[in-house]
């Protein structure tokens, strides 16, 4: 069960996950830099993007369940997001989007398959800050302004209110600049019991120490391990950043 699993963990210290997006390698590529990111210390592999291809997803999913134990988790960026090769699923809600598809409409149409894979649901709020990239633009996000912190908190507290466990403020993948600290920490004092997941525009031991530090469990990145030619090295800084802000 792979949310017991982190929540067991984040009993003693916070998270650090891995976004590989299944468009941008090949399957023996995304186990090389799991493998690598896995050893420089990250926790589990979020598998998702904007644009999926369910070849290529499934490819990913399997290649990856073959070749590592850490936990391997869909993060679906649309209707064709799920795959039986995973352990478990972030079935998320798109909460600040000005479309009903993204809110609902989407995990009304995947539910039958999500259900058939079998694999673990974990409920997930999702809401879009400034920039947010490519899909701030894909989700129709009535996207949250920098410079209002509290807007992010008031959706996690429906989100809580509303059964989810999970909490993801996401600045869109690639963001010249990470969620800004004081929207983590106005989210995570407005709430209770569900985890708080941070990403978009983590660059950085420092970011990630910033967002772990404001109050994320969970801190996300994924460019990074695209850009860099030592995953491993660039993994360990990011998770060292994490794991001081555990102290
Ligand atoms: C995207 O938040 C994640 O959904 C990761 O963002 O690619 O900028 O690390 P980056």
């Amino acid at each position: 069960n792979v949310e017991q699993h982190l929540k067991e963990i984040l009993k003693t210290r916070k998270i650090h996950l891995t976004l590989i997006d299944p468009d941008e390698q090949s399957p023996d590529e995304a186990v090389n830099i799991a493998k690598e990111a896995i050893a420089g210390g990250s926790d589990g592999i979020m598998v998702g993007g904007s644009t999926v291809d369910t070849a290529a997803l499934d490819g990913t999913c399997k290649a990856l369940s073959e070749n590592i134990d850490n936990p391997i988790i869909l993060f679906p960026g649309n209707i064709n997001g799920a795959s039986k090769y995973a352990d478990a699923i972030f079935f998320m809600s798109y909460l600040n989007s000005n479309n009903p598809y993204w809110i609902i409409g989407a995990q009304a149409l995947a539910a039958p398959a999500v259900n058939k894979t079998g694999i673990e649901k974990i409920p997930m709020g999702y809401v879009v800050a400034e920039p947010g990239g490519t899909v701030g633009w894909v989700g129709d996000a009535k996207l949250i302004p920098r410079n209002k912190p509290k807007i992010p908190a008031i959706y996690a507290m429906a989100a809580e209110n509303l059964g989810m466990r999970f909490f993801y403020i996401e600045a869109g993948s690639g963001a010249d600049q990470p969620i800004p600290p004081e929207m983590v920490a106005y989210t995570k004092r407005a709430t209770s019991d569900i985890v708080l997941v941070v990403g978009g525009g983590i660059r950085d031991g420092i970011a990630a120490y910033t967002a772990a530090k404001a109050g994320a469990d969970i801190v996300v990145t994924g460019t990074v391990v695209e850009e860099t030619s030592d995953v491993k090295g660039k993994i360990q800084e990011i998770v060292a950043g994490v794991r001081k802000a555990s102290e």
